[in-house]
Formats: C-alpha cells, structure tokens, sequence
C-alpha cells in the first residue's frame, strides 16, 4: 500500500530541487531552500490510526500525511512564495491548508502546510494520493525538529518546566524571523551578486580554455593574468566588462582560424 507514496515523494523531491535549480540557473533568489521527504513508518501510522479512530477503510482519506515533504525557506516571506508556486503548478492540486503562522499551535509549533493531491503513474494505472506539504522557515525547523525529539524522549507529554522553554524559544524563533526579514532584501542580493560571480567566471574559464586551444599562448597567459588580477577584486561591473571584452577577443580569435584553415586548404 506505501509503495504509491514512496514513489510519490521521489517524484515530488525531484520536482522541488529542479525548482531552485532553475531558480539558480537563471540567477534568481529561490525561495526554497533544501526540501526533503519521507513517507510515514507503519507504527507512526497505527498510532496516528489509534490516536484519532481512524479504520483501515479510512486510513488513505483520513491520514494526510502518509507521504510528507517538507520545504525549507530561509526567510517568513518566502513561504508564501513556496505555497503560491505549488499553487499554480498543474501536476498538483492543493486541496487544503493549515496556517499555523496566523494560527501558531499551543506547542509553539509555527509553519504552512498544504495537502495536496498528486497522481502517480504505476503499472495498474494512476493513483491520486494525498500528500503533505510542510513549509518553514530554517529557524521554525531547528524548533519543530528539537521539539519533536522531545515529543519522542517524553512519549508525548513533556514536563511543564521544559514546556515553559519550549514556549520561550518558540517566542524568540519567531522574533528571529522577524529580525530576519529585515536584511532579507540585503540577503538576496549579495546571494544573487554570488550567483552573478561564479557563472561569469565560469564561462570566462570557458573562453579562456578556447582560446588556448586557437590563439598565441603568450597572449592567453597575459589575459589570464589580466583575469585573475579583476577576480581578485570581486567587483562584478570589472568581471562583467572582462567578460564581454574576452567574447570580442574569442570572436576574433575564431574567425581568424576559420581564415587560416581556408587560406590552408586553397594551398
Ligand atoms: P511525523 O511524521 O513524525 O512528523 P495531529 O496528529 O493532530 O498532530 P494532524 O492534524 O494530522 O496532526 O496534522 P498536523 O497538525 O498538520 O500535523 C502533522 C505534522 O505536523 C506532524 O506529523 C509534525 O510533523 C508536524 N507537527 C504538527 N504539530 C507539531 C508540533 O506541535 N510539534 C512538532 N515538532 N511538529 C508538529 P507527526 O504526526 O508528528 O509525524
């Protein structure tokens, strides 16, 4: 019966690390940071079956979240982000959600989930499931994953004392976030500039390594010289301007090949 949703969670871990991929690849701020999956072991299920009355019959409508993933934000803004793309994606469809940002748990548990419904491909043709869709900030999952451990050391009931820290440090989790927000428009660009940098450099090694292969080595050398002085300022305009100048360079440095293959072969 889990095989569904462990299928299920692949696909979708897939689907979400291509979203900041492309997010990177284009440069972009990704509103997700990491994502992870699992589906739920049978004792987690039984318990949960136990806990709430729930019958074998009921168990695939009634129990949410058999396959679970769970999406990291860095800041609280993002998380909205996250649940407006899923959203408008067509392979998914969300069928409800639970706010505890607006309505924090009395735990202190803060995050967004979303309940989607998700069709998987098997060999006896399409299943819709359900799957829950965790999304919180790195500073509401340091707490819930803390939280949880001590949910386990005190099979549900922890004392009151601990409780009373658990509630504190809840309270200053979401005051980070807040405090977070603040520097997030800092955050992305300097993330953004990071991302800028390491793909004009690697297309600037790119051409350099070209030019080897077509031009005077002497000549390279002076500009990877040249290259690696403007790295060492990490100022992006001068990268960008020695990018755009060493396209110029590569242009003619290939038409000149081209010149002298066609001047070779009328010899
Ligand atoms: P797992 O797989 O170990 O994470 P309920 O059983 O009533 O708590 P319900 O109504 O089915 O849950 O769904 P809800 O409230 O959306 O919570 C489901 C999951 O959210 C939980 O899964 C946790 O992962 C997380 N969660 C909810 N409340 C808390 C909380 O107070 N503390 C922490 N740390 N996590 C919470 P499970 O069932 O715990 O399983």
């Amino acid at each position: 019966m889990l095989d569904p949703y462990e299928q299920a969670v692949s696909e979708l871990l897939v689907k979400f690390r291509n979203v900041k991929e492309e997010h990177r690849r284009k440069n972009l701020y990704s509103p997700i940071e990491t994502v992870s999956g699992r589906v739920k072991t049978i004792s987690s299920i039984l318990e949960k079956m136990q806990k709430k009355a729930i019958s074998f019959e009921q168990l695939e409508e009634e129990v949410e979240d058999i396959a679970g993933i769970r999406i990291i934000c860095q800041f609280m803004e993002d998380i909205e982000k996250v649940a407006s793309l899923i959203s408008r994606r067509t392979d998914m469809e969300v069928r409800s959600r639970k706010d505890y940002l607006a309505n924090q748990k009395r735990s202190g548990y803060r995050a967004l989930h979303l309940i989607v419904l998700y069709v998987v491909q098997t060999i006896s043709g399409p299943k819709k499931l359900q799957v829950e869709i965790q999304i919180r900030t790195m500073a509401m999952n340091f707490w819930a994953t803390t939280e949880h451990s001590l949910q386990y050391k005190y099979k549900g009931s922890i004392p009151s004392h601990v409780v009373e820290k658990l509630t504190r440090a809840s309270d200053a989790i979401e005051l980070l976030d807040e405090e977070m927000s603040q520097v997030r428009a800092e955050i992305m660009d300097a993330q953004i500039d990071s991302q800028i940098e390491i793909s004009l450099v690697k297309d600037i090694l790119r051409s350099i390594e070209n030019l080897y292969r077509l031009d005077n080595k002497r000549e390279v050398v002076k500009i990877q010289n040249e290259f690696y002085r403007i790295f060492s300022q990490h100022n992006l305009e001068e990268l960008d301007r020695f990018h755009k100048q060493l396209d110029i360079i590569a242009e003619g440095s290939r038409a000149q090949s081209v010149e002298r293959m066609l001047d070779n072969d009328k010899g």
